[in-house]
């Protein structure tokens, strides 16, 4: 395979709701959609999934543009490759700027798995026909309009609610939705909010039967996580702190978490995302897949990695209408009674909307070899 085109571009599209977090406020989302064109016709779709703020993770849409344009097509674009471990070897010394190597590597893994014939997710090795999706359900102004939102999520059949949480929105409200909800399958996410300050707090999200606490503590922590879940009956997850396979074993090997969160741009890409899966299935531990809002490009690519067999819970995969009107690609992905089924067809399987891309789009380069 030989990239001879790459596409970039800056697409923006209005969330239907507002979406809060500890750390960010977001109405909108600019994601870079990747288009590779190689040799003999071929072409691949990725998404770089970063927020445009520092606020999640040090990247943003503006330093993936800067190291696509300026270093990982130029070390791509016109050099020949055959496996994916090839493509990610061109990328050579370049370090870390994980969510800017993921969009890329996603496009080549698609194009890859369409010269091929078969599906992205066959091409990973996945061996479910459904996903099991939850939602990700933000901070509200007041508790009754989260009450409504989990009502809502929970009535269309989500398998689990995820709630996010920060000092002050956090063991009240949970317990709120727990009575109302007994059975619910329920977590949350602190997006780093805490310290082991506040373990106090946080032992008191274990009377509310939840399936794990995320990354409660801080970004770049493993240590005081390991402290912490020694203090907690509930499983602690985390996401923000793990950027390989590598740092999940190490992660797994303080005790910091019971398990891990995989999310494709987080790790760099799906051939990182399958390394911390199967580490983790071998050693028993649960993972699931997690999301950055992804459009229908790069949702799809988590719906595939997602079919892998040790992705045994929920992910936050949930159909594209949850965040958007407007959908990219054709056909939408959809959840229908918690489930989204993983599409057979070439690659990603849905085919992006190149009219829809073009109105949404707010900046675009083609850079050739
Ligand atoms: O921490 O999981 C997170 C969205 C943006 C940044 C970080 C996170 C999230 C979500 C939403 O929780 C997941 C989704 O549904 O895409
Ligand atoms: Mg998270």
């Amino acid at each position: 395979m030989r990239i001879d085109r790459v596409e970039l571009r800056v697409v923006r599209l209005p969330l239907v709701r507002t979406f809060r977090t500890s750390s960010s406020s977001k109405d909108h989302i600019d994601h870079i959609l990747v288009r590779v064109a190689a040799e003999g016709g071929s072409e691949g779709w990725g998404e770089c999934a970063s927020p445009s703020d520092p606020y999640y993770c040090p990247e943003t849409t503006e330093t993936c543009w800067h190291i696509l344009k300026d270093f990982l097509v130029p070390r791509v674009l016109g050099r020949s490759w055959s496996t994916i471990d090839e493509l990610i070897a061109l990328f050579g010394p370049i370090k870390g700027n994980n969510f800017a190597r993921a969009g890329l590597e996603m496009a080549c893994w698609d194009a890859l798995a369409k010269s091929q014939g078969v599906s992205l997710a066959s091409l990973l090795g996945g061996t479910r026909a459904e996903i099991h999706s939850g939602v990700s359900l933000g901070i509200e102004n007041d508790l009754g309009s989260l009450l409504g939102q989990v009502d809502r999520y929970v009535e269309e059949g989500y398998r689990r609610i995820k709630l996010k949480i920060a000092p002050g929105w956090d063991v009240e409200v949970v317990r709120a939705v727990r009575e109302r909800h007994p059975d619910v399958p329920l977590q949350v996410d602190a997006n780093s909010a805490y310290t082991l300050d506040d373990a106090a707090t946080l032992k008191a999200l274990d009377d509310f039967d939840l399936l794990l606490i995320e990354q409660p503590l801080a970004h770049d922590d493993i240590v005081d996580h390991a402290r912490l879940q020694a203090q907690l009956r509930t499983p602690i997850c985390l996401d923000e702190s793990i950027h390989s396979a590598e740092d999940a074993r190490k992660a797994l090997d303080l005790g910091s978490c019971r398990v891990i969160n995989i999310k494709v741009s987080r790790v760099g890409g799906l051939r990182e995302a399958r390394r911390v899966h199967d580490l983790c299935l071998s050693r028993g531990v649960p993972v699931w897949c997690g999301g950055m809002h992804e459009f229908g490009v790069g949702r799809a690519a988590n719906v595939a990695i997602a079919s892998l067999p040790g992705f045994i819970l929920p992910g936050d995969v949930s159909g594209s209408d949850k965040y958007y009107r407007e959908e990219v690609v054709e056909p939408p992905i959809i959840a229908d009674r918690g489930t989204v089924a993983v599409p057979t067809g070439p690659g990603i399987g849905h085919r992006p909307l190149m009219d829809r891309i073009e109105t949404h789009t707010l900046r675009e380069l083609t850079l050739t070899a």
